[in-house]
């Protein structure tokens, strides 16, 4: 037996979608006892206000940037963000990392949701007292519209035109000038203690003017209670596909920036995990060990795992935006071949996986609900579907978010048992890079540990994906003791103590589980009850 080691890197994120910063501020104690790393927050800017017949207040108004102001979004003031970014990492270790919208501006014109106003392609970025700081006509590459119904698409229409059905005005960060601008608006952000962003649409801007950009960004904040010196800040951006027969590919993105890895979302991740673990008739979750996930000999074809950001689902394909798409007339199959909360015990179990299999850095979805509603249609003799309601924005009075209650209209996700236990079992086997004492069934039962390199085992994992329950003895490689199993039971890190089902292992490493039809078991060194 070896003594219990505090846990490693925690590279645990989760997506808090539409939530408001007090209730992000509240939930840091929580996302602290269970080690999630850090937060991904909608977007902290000004954006712009829809309120139509047709859709009021939809969540994608936040992905129309009105300034670089973060007066009032609709997640709060300013005040209300500094407290949380300060409270989440000063009393609680989580950081924060925003979504950041860099391609493109506001559609159309109005008034923003901190009462700013646009049009014409001028835009108010800062609220200086000369208001000079501004994107004007000049500072946008002439209108065109993506034509994504052509055999192939080149970088120069990728990155140039306009965005959402040509209605979103693409930026020139080919401009020093406008570059420069986005930095202010990254480092106003950097300097409030924010540790990282993602980069909204990033394969629409040329990866050389990001590169640029990032070279930009302040170090994170270094004075007493903030980060340690000389840390860069977070980055991952969202590429969509980008495999090799395409004009802009997923690889431009993956560079360093001072010493720093610059990550990519990996959407392909979701699609491999969605269509085994909803078992569309592509493969079972043995696949995952027979053919050596992700780099293996079934060509996964995923990017190399330091520069990945993985996730389920995330908040454009579990709707059916962002390339979600669906695969069959079955309802369930809604949000593409992704799987998603409507998934229920498979997306519990999808979710387990992810956060024990040794691939990317693991970002965890949380939702609110909607009232899904799928329709089909018939477009030049193809069918189609589409979730009517994929607009629909989070619990709200007349636009205004109302404030979280987890299982009243907010699903969270990242409080699931399972979800929750498994962010434990990913920091535990940060240092456990492979896999090791693995057996699975040929079908959709599997398990495995992770091992360190001298073949230590850390961690051990049982996924039931069946109908039938899975009682066996399988050699763990653990030391010998008493484990929480944190799919089931919370553990209470502070007291080593387990609310749930215990597994115990004995002096040779074995140990017998007894796993229910779709359920998992799991336990690892840092969730012993009592001392290993
Ligand atoms: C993203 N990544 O590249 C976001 O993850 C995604 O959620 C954003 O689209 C998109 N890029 C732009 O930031 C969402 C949503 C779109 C929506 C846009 C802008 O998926 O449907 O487009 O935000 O709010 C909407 C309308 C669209 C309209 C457009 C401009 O749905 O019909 O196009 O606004 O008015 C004319
Ligand atoms: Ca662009």
């Amino acid at each position: 037996a070896f003594a219990m080691q505090a846990p490693p890197a925690k590279d645990v994120t989760v997506h808090l979608f539409e939530w408001k910063w007090t209730d992000i501020q509240n939930e840091c104690a929580f996302l602290e006892s269970k080690g999630y790393g850090a937060i991904q927050v909608s977007p902290p800017n000004e954006h712009a206000v829809i309120n139509t017949n047709t859709e009021q207040y939809p969540w994608w108004q936040r992905y129309q940037p009105v300034s670089y102001e973060l007066g009032r979004s609709r997640s709060g003031t300013l005040g209300e963000f500094q407290q949380m970014v300060t409270t989440c990492w000063q009393d609680h270790g989580v950081k924060v990392y925003v979504d950041a919208i860099i391609n493109h501006m506001a559609g159309d014109s109005g008034i923003g949701s901190n009462g700013t106003p646009f049009g014409n392609l001028n835009y108010r970025l800062f609220d200086d007292s000369d208001g000079a700081v501004v994107f004007s006509q000049n500072d946008f590459h002439p209108w065109c519209e993506i034509n994504w119904n052509q055999p192939f698409v080149s970088a120069d229409e990728i990155q140039n035109c306009w965005i959402a059905e040509g209605g979103l005005p693409d930026l020139a960060t080919e401009n020093e000038d406008v570059r420069g601008k986005i930095i202010r608006y990254f480092n106003s952000l950097i300097d409030m203690g924010v540790a990282g962003f993602r980069i909204d649409a990033a394969k629409h801007v040329k990866a050389s003017e990001l590169d640029s950009i990032y070279s930009g960004m302040h170090d994170l904040r270094s004075e007493a209670n903030w980060f340690s010196a000389n840390q860069r800040p977070v980055v991952y951006q969202e590429v969509i596909g980008g495999g090799p027969n395409e004009a802009v590919g997923i690889d431009e993105f993956m560079f360093t920036v001072k010493g720093k890895r610059m990550q990519v979302t990996e959407f392909s991740y979701g699609k491999r995990i969605g269509e085994k673990f909803r078992d569309d008739g592509n493969g079972t979750l043995a696949d995952y060990l027979l053919y050596d996930f992700p780099i293996g000999s079934a060509g996964w074809g995923l990017v190399d795992s330091a520069y990945a950001v993985v996730f389920t689902d995330n908040h454009d394909n579990q709707r059916g935006h962002g390339n979600g798409y669906w695969t069959s007339t079955d309802n369930n199959s809604i949000g593409g071949i992704v799987t998603n909360y409507y998934d229920g015990g498979v997306y519990n179990l999808a979710n387990v996986f992810m956060l024990a299999w040794p691939y990317g850095s693991p970002k965890v979805m949380s939702s609110y609900d909607w009232p899904r509603n799928v329709i089909e249609y018939n477009e030049n003799g193809q069918l189609k579907r589409k979730d009517i309601n994929d607009w629909m924005g989070p619990p709200a009075n007349d636009g205004a978010t109302q404030d979280v209650a987890c299982g009243n209209g907010w699903v969270c996700e990242h409080q699931w048992h399972a979800i929750a236990g498994m962010v434990g079992f990913n920091n535990y086997s940060q240092d456990a890079w492979n896999i090791g004492h693995s057996w699975h069934n040929d079908g959709n039962q599997i398990a495995f540990a992770r091992q360190t390199d001298t073949g230590e085992s850390r961690a051990f994992v049982v996924i039931n994906r069946e109908g039938s329950a899975l009682n066996q003895t399988f050699s763990t490689g653990l030391p010998e003791g008493n484990y929480c199993d944190v799919t089931q039971g919370s553990y209470d890190f502070v007291g080593q103590s387990c609310t749930g089902a215990s597994v115990s292992v004995d002096g040779s490493g074995l140990a017998a589980f007894n796993v229910p039809p779709m359920t998992a078991s799991a336990i690892h060194v840092g969730a012993p009850i009592g001392s290993l």
